[in-house]
């Protein structure tokens, strides 16, 4: 049995709310989510499982089909998000006028929030709902037993042209029983990040599932659950990483820091193996404090990504970011005293904001000891409790996602949140904010001392000069 995953191209990628001179320019990143797939198959199947990223190696459409006639596979599983769901559609058609005897499926976020709408693509065989390594692993020894995908629990399939949409499998239990992600299967070596320092990079996850409930934020596949590996199992992977030479880590937890003990836990494993590995997390501000913040610098961190959103304490509640200033404020300050980069996000464009709220933001960046930020243009994202406020409050007069997801279209641009700005005053004002932000000398001489090659100079150069001045 022949297996092989796709990375889809993203020559279609719907583009949200960074625009794409910006996206090009920040790195390169391996599809985790696949990879993960790829190791279950390895693990519990008999076939010979390859993975192809698409973007990774610039493939159009034309030269996935070369790839699928030569090797011929019998199951083909595509990554599909809603973003880059015109490239997965494609990718469907390739693969079937290729090698039209391929089962094809489809996993990831977007067949979980519109299952029916995806089953009815044509040549799409059929769909792996919630967590995939089990259930795809599944789907292929039945296949290979000569069974149907229909018989697999988890598995999305048309009976008679009737989508029967089941329900995903409950979600892993112990993630430590998940065999690590795949990543002999693709070539290490080319994937980068212009945040980092050392090349090449990877990405990891050491929990899934988040419980906060942030109203622009969905994962509908991962749950609300917060569940997270052991430190021994989070630390040999990071060991196996180094091994392949892989100098930085970007964990890609939706919120690392929930779990203080567990932090401790693995800082102490790296320190105790002596791994020199760098690492980046996704922090909340309100886990974290003095005593955890020094434990992960001994430990190798070198970046925190942390989630502020706004500097107006009442848009704070209304988007139900449960942080307060103070601790956005003191989290910045722990990463500076400690020498570790930090990043901040925030959004434009919020329900109820007014300029007034988008001033006291504006006030935050100025203030606060951030290294860099991200702003983006509130979009309600699929899936998410925002968008549900926006068709319910009457904002957008139809559910334009559910529409996107029938009838897929590349020309889509999902709309901002407009309810005291246009799309264009909320642009304005957060070129204003990225200027007043990195236009203070004392942070322009942070940057430049923060450089370790020339090669950094100019990555970093290139993408902040692309940030200040893209349109
Ligand atoms: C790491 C990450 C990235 C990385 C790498 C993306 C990649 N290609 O893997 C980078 C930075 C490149 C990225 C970019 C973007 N991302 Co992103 N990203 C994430 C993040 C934080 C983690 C993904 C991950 O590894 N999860 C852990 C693994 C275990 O979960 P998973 O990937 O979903 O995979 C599991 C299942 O979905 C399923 N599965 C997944 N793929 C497949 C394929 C098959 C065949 C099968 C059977 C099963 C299966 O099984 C997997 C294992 O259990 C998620 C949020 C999250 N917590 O998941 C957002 C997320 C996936 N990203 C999202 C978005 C919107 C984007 C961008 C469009 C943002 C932008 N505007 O630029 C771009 C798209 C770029 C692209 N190449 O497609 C959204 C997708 C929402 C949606 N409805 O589609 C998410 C959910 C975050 C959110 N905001 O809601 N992203």
């Amino acid at each position: 049995m022949k297996v092989l995953l796709i990375h889809p191209p993203t020559r279609h990628m719907i583009r949200t709310n960074v625009p794409k001179s910006v996206d090009e320019v920040t790195g390169l990143y391996p599809p985790l989510g696949l990879l993960y797939v790829a190791a279950g198959a390895q693990a519990w199947t008999q076939a010979e499982v390859t993975v192809l990223d698409a973007p990774a190696h610039h493939m159009d459409q034309a030269a996935i089909g070369r790839h699928v006639s030569r090797l011929e596979p019998d199951v083909v599983g595509i990554q599909t998000m809603t973003f880059t769901l015109v490239d997965a559609i494609q990718t469907v058609e390739t693969v079937k006028s290729a090698h039209p005897n391929a089962h094809v499926t489809l996993g990831g976020p977007h067949v979980n929030l519109y299952p029916i709408e995806t089953i009815s693509i044509p040549g799409v065989d059929s769909l792996v709902l919630g967590e995939g390594e089990r259930p795809f692993a599944d789907l292929v020894n039945t296949l290979a037993d000569g069974g149907a995908a229909g018989d697999v629990s988890g598995v999305v399939v048309q009976d008679g042209g009737i989508p029967n949409v089941t329900s995903a499998r409950p979600l892993e239990k112990d993630l430590d029983d998940l065999p690590h992600p795949a990543r002999d299967l693709l070539d290490s070596s080319i994937y980068w990040s212009v945040l980092a320092t050392y090349k090449p990079i990877t990405t990891m996850m050491t929990s899934r599932g988040c419980p906060m409930k942030c109203v622009f934020c969905d994962r509908p596949h991962l749950g609300k659950t917060f569940r997270f590996r052991s430190a021994g199992s989070v630390v040999d992977e990071m060991e196996t990483c180094v091994k392949k030479g892989i100098r930085e880590l970007f964990l890609y937890d939706d919120t690392f820091s929930l779990r203080r003990q567990r932090i401790f836990e693995i800082c102490d494993e790296i320190t105790r193996r002596n791994l020199d590995v760098h690492w980046d997390v996704r922090a909340r501000a309100d886990t974290l404090d003095d005593e955890v913040v020094a434990a992960m610098k001994r430990a190798g961190i070198t970046r925190m990504h942390i989630g502020v959103e706004s500097g107006s304490p009442r848009i704070l509640d209304i988007i139900r970011k449960g942080i307060d200033l103070e601790q956005a404020y003191e989290a910045f300050e722990l990463c500076g005293k400690h020498g570790i980069t930090s990043l901040g996000y925030f959004m434009f464009g919020n329900p109820t904001e007014t300029r007034d709220d988008i001033e006291m933001t504006m006030e935050f960046l100025r203030n606060c000891k951030a290294n860099h930020a991200h702003i983006a243009i509130t979009t309600p994202f699929p899936g998410t409790e925002l968008y549900r406020m926006g068709l319910e409050q009457g904002l957008y007069p139809n559910d334009y996602w559910q529409e996107f997801a029938a009838h897929p279209d590349a020309s889509f641009q999902p709309p901002a949140w407009t309810e005291n700005f246009t799309q264009q005053e909320l642009e304005d004002l957060r070129q204003e904010a990225y200027r007043s932000f990195y236009s203070r000398p004392s942070r322009l001489l942070r940057q430049l001392f923060a450089v370790r090659s020339f090669g950094e100079l100019w990555m970093k150069g290139r993408a902040g000069l692309k940030v200040l001045f893209s349109k």
